[in-house]
């Protein structure tokens, strides 16, 4: 699959984009990025299976490159929302790995003051408004993020992450058709991973792409990147990320990529065909971004070696730090259930 591909409707040709506005240059800083996600995900996987993190927990390990890259194209006041598997997310919005950490643990000083957990995390701060476990369900919210962006009069864009299974669920269909009539800042970006929990697409989805098929009925461009290539990314989110802030109105975008792990922290994931498991092993985005700055020159093996020590290291210390903390005050079990904080029933 080329890194990129754009065409209008059911034509697919594929051509080449540019983006102006984003250096596409290989960077450590980035590389930085992603080994942060992909060492703060190891050490959620590693809680999980000692036992200290309870309830479910859905790792984007592989899927690395889409969270990073998204966030280095968007602005502070941005907004974007996502799915249960929303570690990186979150972290790629500049929520502390501290922070995500509490909250999976149950601390008080948690995202979600400990109260969330893995499937809830919310930075409004950062401008991530939600992790949602109904599949389907956050993208009309994104569409009243993006209206109201609008009606506010600014020009900020907000980003939905969801999987290949919500493009099955009523919502998405609701939500794509009423962004595009309204020509709402809103970029869909769907993340396909092939498998919707324990089913590959090809078994529930009648065409080759999840996604991209799908466009010519809004009227959308079909847009599909390879979603383990963190360049590709930067450059084709960015790209519709600048025609939305400008008002040219919605995208969507198909991201090809993998997870190396189950669907959840318990699935041991042995329905998937081994040769298939090793060849997406070889283009995880990590193993890509690293070849990219040793092609480039910018970087050593043993300087990108240490960017990965030094990542392990702290967050070896930051889960041991966060592991010492409080759990919440039994009393704020009803706090925060409104926006204002109260609990009150209302109708
Ligand atoms: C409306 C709804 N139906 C079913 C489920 C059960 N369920 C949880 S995750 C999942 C698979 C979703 O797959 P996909 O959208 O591809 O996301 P991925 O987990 O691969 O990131 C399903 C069916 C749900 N949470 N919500
Ligand atoms: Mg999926």
């Amino acid at each position: 699959m080329e890194g990129i591909g754009r065409g209008r409707g059911r034509g697919r040709d594929v051509v080449s984009t540019q983006t102006p506005g984003v250096d596409v240059a290989p960077k450590v800083d980035l590389y930085e990025r992603l080994v942060l996600t992909r060492v703060l995900l190891e050490k959620i996987d590693t809680l999980y299976r000692q036992g200290r993190i309870h309830g479910p927990v859905h790792l984007g390990l592989g899927q690395e490159a889409i969270a990073v890259g998204v966030g280095s194209v968007l602005r502070p006041d941005d907004t974007s929302i996502g799915t249960y598997r929303g570690h990186a997310h979150v972290l790629a919005r500049g929520a502390s790995p501290e922070d995500i950490l509490r909250e999976l643990l149950g601390k008080r000083g948690g995202l979600c003051a400990g109260k969330g957990g893995s499937m809830h995390l919310t930075s409004v701060e950062h401008g991530y408004y939600g992790s949602y476990a109904i599949v389907g369900a956050h993208l009309p919210i994104a569409n009243g993020l993006a209206w109201a962006a609008k009606m506010r009069g600014d020009d900020s864009v907000t980003v939905c992450f969801f999987g290949d299974g919500a493009v099955n669920i009523g919502a998405f269909h609701e939500a794509v058709n009423l962004a595009a009539v309204w020509k709402l800042p809103v970029v869909f970006v769907c993340e396909n991973n092939q498998y919707m929990e324990y089913t590959h697409i090809s078994r529930v989805i009648p065409t080759e792409r999840p996604l991209v098929h799908k466009a010519s009925a809004y009227g959308l461009d079909e847009i599909l990147v390879d979603g383990n290539d963190l360049h590709a990314v930067r450059e084709v989110v960015g790209r519709a990320v600048e025609l939305a802030r400008q008002g040219a109105g919605p995208a969507l975008i198909e991201a090809d990529t993998y997870r190396l792990k189950g669907h959840s922290g318990a699935d041991g994931a042995a329905y998937r065909p081994p040769d298939e498991v090793a060849a997406w092993a070889e283009r995880e985005p990590l193993l890509h971004y690293r070849a990219s700055l040793l092609d480039a020159g910018v970087a050593t093996e043993a300087e990108l070696d240490s960017v990965v020590a030094q990542a392990r290291t702290r967050m070896n210390a930051v889960a041991q730090a966060v592991l010492e903390e409080d759990p919440p005050d039994p009393t704020t079990a009803w706090t925060d259930m409104w926006s204002d904080g109260s609990s009150q029933w209302r109708n």
